[in-house]
Formats: C-alpha cells, structure tokens, sequence
C-alpha cells in the first residue's frame, strides 16, 4: 500500500526535492511551508503523480500548527513518514553581537516548530505502532564553529531531540533518524544572510558543494529500507568539506 509523508519546509531547498523525489516513488504528499503560492505551484507539479495536500502555517505558531494537523481531509489523516526539515540559520556573528530576534527564530522554528508539528503526528504514529521520522539536523549540531553559536545551539539540539525521540518511541516500533548535512546549495545562505544574495553565492563558490537532490536521495534511501532497518543518524558532507571549519576552496 502506497505511503503518504508529511514535509515541512517543502517550499525550497531539501524538503522540495525531497517531496519530488517521494512523489517518482509513489509516496503521497502533505507539503508544508509558509509560502502557499510555492505550495501550490508544488502541488500542480506533482499531482498527476500523488495525491497532495498543502498545508500553509509558520511552525512558530502552536495554535496554527495543531489545528492544521489535526483536522486533515481524511485520506491524508495517516501520516507514515515525517520529514522535520523547516528551519534556518538566520545571522552569522559573534556571540556578543547576536541579534536577539535571529536568536528567537532559529529557537523558535528549528527547535519549537520541530517540537510542535512531532507531537501531534508522534501521537498518531503511536496509536497505530507505526511510522517513521526524519529529523534534518546539520553538521552545526556535531560541532561549534565560530559564528556559528545560537544556529549551533539549536541543531544541537535538533540531534539531541532525534536521539530522544527513538530511545522515548522504541516500544511503539517507530523509527526514528536524523541527515546532519554539511554544505548544501539551497536557499538557506540567502536566509542567513538576510537576502544578501552575493554574500550567499560565495558561500558555495570554488568547490562543489552538495545540492538538494543529494539530501533527498538520502532521506529516500532511509525511508525505503525494510521495515527491521533504522538508520539513526547520518553526516553528509560535500567531498570538498571535511568538517565545519575545513574546505578545500578552489580545488
Ligand atoms: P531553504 O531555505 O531552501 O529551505 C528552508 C525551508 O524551511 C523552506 O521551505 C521554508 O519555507 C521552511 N521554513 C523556514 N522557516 C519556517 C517557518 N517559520 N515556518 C514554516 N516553514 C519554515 O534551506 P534548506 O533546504 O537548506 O534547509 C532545510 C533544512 O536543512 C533546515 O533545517 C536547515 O537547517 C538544514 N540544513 C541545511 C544545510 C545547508 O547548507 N543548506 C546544511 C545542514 C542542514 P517557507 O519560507 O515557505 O516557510
Ligand atoms: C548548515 C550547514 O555549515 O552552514 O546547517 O552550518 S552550516
């Protein structure tokens, strides 16, 4: 029987390629994000593939996030896969010259929202002893760079959260794992540096860097093992990359 997932953040980058690679596998889709416009522009692309279903909240919001999710059209209402990619980094600085509303949203939507949209699906998932979580992490939550401080906090704690999530859901049989990527070509650098786009094309000029796709191939691979098989927890770095302080520029 066909699997139906559930994707935050499928409006660009990871969880866009992400939805259409699980949409060439027949995996039905509830993609989600703040742009509807992207959604639906998503939505029409895949369609003639999967049933889709939009879903269209900030997962800052609680209130918005649990009345979303829990009044979905009936053959979207079992969600097998969960895909927690929504977040970002938002600033680049030095502790003492942090932004404190950057520091609020990456609390607030990579650790917060993460929270908010598992519980209500962990719910669902626990009844029915089934299903699987995909936590997007990020080499930022293996190691501290500099800079790199609250963005680092919060996929600390990101990794923290996916290993407590398979130890707490062991006994409902539910799999849990994380992708923690290194450098990958997306939209996230033009986030980070607030629209800044040569300042975000720089970040991956003089190597190549990894692309969506390649996170999404990934995520596919972990999704599709048997039943028996949990993939914990992955790093991805591009060749280029050897950790979050070492690339091989111009090479
Ligand atoms: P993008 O900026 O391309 O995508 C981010 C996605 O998150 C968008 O779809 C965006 O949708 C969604 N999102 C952001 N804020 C919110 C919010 N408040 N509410 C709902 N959705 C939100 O970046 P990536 O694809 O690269 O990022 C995906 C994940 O991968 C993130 O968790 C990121 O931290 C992680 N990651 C990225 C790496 C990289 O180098 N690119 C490396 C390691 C990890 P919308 O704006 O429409 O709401
Ligand atoms: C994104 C990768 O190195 O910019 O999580 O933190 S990095």
């Amino acid at each position: 029987m066909s699997k139906t997932a559930l994707i935050t953040g499928a409006t660009s980058g990871i969880g866009k390629a992400t939805a259409e690679l699980f949409a060439e596998h027949g995996i039905h889709l509830i993609i989600c994000g703040r742009r509807q416009d992207r959604l639906d522009q998503l939505k029409k692309e895949l369609k003639e593939k999967v049933n889709v279903h939009t879903l269209s909240f900030d997962v800052r919001d609680k209130e918005a996030v649990f009345s979303k999710l829990n009044s979905l059209p009936d053959e979207f209402k079992v969600i097998d896969i969960l895909v927690n990619n929504a977040g970002n980094a938002h600033g680049l600085s030095p502790i003492q010259d942090g932004n404190v509303d950057d520091w609020d949203a990456m609390i607030d939507i990579n650790v917060k929202g993460l929270l908010y949209v598992s519980k209500v699906i962990i719910n669902q998932m626990k009844e029915r002893k089934a299903g699987h979580i995909i936590n997007i992490g990020s080499i930022a939550g293996k190691d501290v760079y500099p800079n790199g401080n609250v963005y680092n906090a919060s996929k600390f704690a990101v990794n923290a959260l996916n290993e407590a999530m398979r130890y707490d859901l062991n006994e409902f049989g539910i799999r849990v794992g994380a992708v923690h990527p290194g450098l990958v070509n997306t939209e996230f650098s033009e986030v980070r540096f607030k629209g800044d786009k040569e300042k975000a094309e720089n970040v991956y000029k003089g190597y190549d860097p990894l692309y969506a796709e390649d996170i999404a191939d990934i995520i596919y691979f972990m999704v599709s093992r048997k039943r028996h098989v949990n993939i914990a927890d992955l790093v991805v770095y591009p060749t280029a990359q050897a950790s979050a302080t070492i690339l091989n520029k111009n090479n």
